[in-house]
């Protein structure tokens, strides 16, 4: 069962994450950042590593894609708030930028 990141891990984990580009969502216990790639295609390619990514660790994004442009939230359902597994999958997305 996923727990809400305390306050000693949203100092320790999560503002490196911060730190890169990610905001907190207004009104909510989220994560957004968008991404904006040369077109569709490196738009996809991107995608679909996170998704494969998203889908071996059972945790998925709420995206939003328009051409060459992905938007991103994370926040996990199970705790309605972030967890260490939006920390982890928001590492992974900057590791494949
Ligand atoms: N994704 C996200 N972002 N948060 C969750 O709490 C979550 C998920 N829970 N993916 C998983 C699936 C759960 O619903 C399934 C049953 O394991």
């Amino acid at each position: 069962m996923a727990t809400k990141l305390s306050d000693s891990e949203r100092n320790t984990l999560l503002s490196p994450i911060l730190e890169k580009g990610w905001s907190m969502v207004e009104g909510r216990d989220a994560i957004y950042k968008e991404f904006i790639f040369k077109d569709f295609n490196q738009s996809w390619g991107f995608m679909s590593r996170v998704a494969l990514k998203a889908e071996k660790m059972d945790h998925h994004p709420e995206w939003f894609n328009v051409y060459n442009k992905v938007q991103i939230t994370l926040a996990t359902h199970d705790c309605s708030g972030l967890s260490t597994r939006d920390v982890t999958l928001a590492s992974f997305i900057e590791s494949i930028l």
